[in-house]
């Protein structure tokens, strides 16, 4: 969106949630305001029987100041009108990890090597976004092939958070054998 109103933006169209399953990789992600998962993020999503999108979340976070940890964390995903428009509820293994209902859009995919997500969590009076988040997801964990790079560049614009977005590191600091 040219004018940055979060109506404008557009998603991935006729998204398939079937297609969407399985193991993603973030490569890159812009921050909320707040704690937020640091790096060594994967994810995988799932389908359950009754046709509900679930997630489960790993990374790494420091909470209560200094304490390193890997954060497991679990999304059940609430169909709204528009299929690649969810409402995510998620919440942490553990008590003291965060507890949320974010919006959770599929900015654009092509389920087999990149995905783009898109969430504002506060919107400004003048309708663009105060406080939101974004991941830049891929199959590969090395990250995406070059020949999608040019197509994310221009989803990083089309959501107005270009240029505020950080590698994601995979060091195998939440890696269990
Ligand atoms: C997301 C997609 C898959 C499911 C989930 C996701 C988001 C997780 C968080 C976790 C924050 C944890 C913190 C702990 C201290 C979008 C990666 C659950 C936002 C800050």
């Amino acid at each position: 969106a040219q004018d940055c109103l979060v109506s404008n933006i557009t998603v991935q169209q006729d998204f398939d949630k079937m297609r969407y399953q399985g193991t993603w990789y973030a490569v890159a992600k812009k921050d909320p305001v707040g704690l937020f998962l640091l790096d060594n993020i994967v994810t995988n999503f799932k389908v359950e029987e009754d046709g509900t999108m679930t997630a489960t979340a790993i990374g790494r976070v420091i909470i209560l100041n200094n304490w390193e940890m890997c954060a497991n964390m679990f999304g059940t995903f609430e169909d709204t009108e528009d299929p690649a428009k969810f409402k995510m509820k998620y919440w942490g293994a553990a008590a003291y990890l965060q507890t949320g209902y974010d919006d959770h859009w599929i900015i654009d995919t092509d389920y087999d090597n990149y995905a783009i997500h898109y969430s504002c969590r506060e919107l400004d009076v003048d309708g663009t976004c105060l406080d939101g988040y974004s991941f830049i997801f891929s199959r590969y964990p090395d990250g995406l092939r070059p020949e999608d790079q040019k197509n994310v560049t221009e989803k990083k614009q089309d959501v107005c958070f270009l240029g505020k977005y950080r590698r994601v590191a995979h060091t195998g600091f939440c890696d269990t054998a």
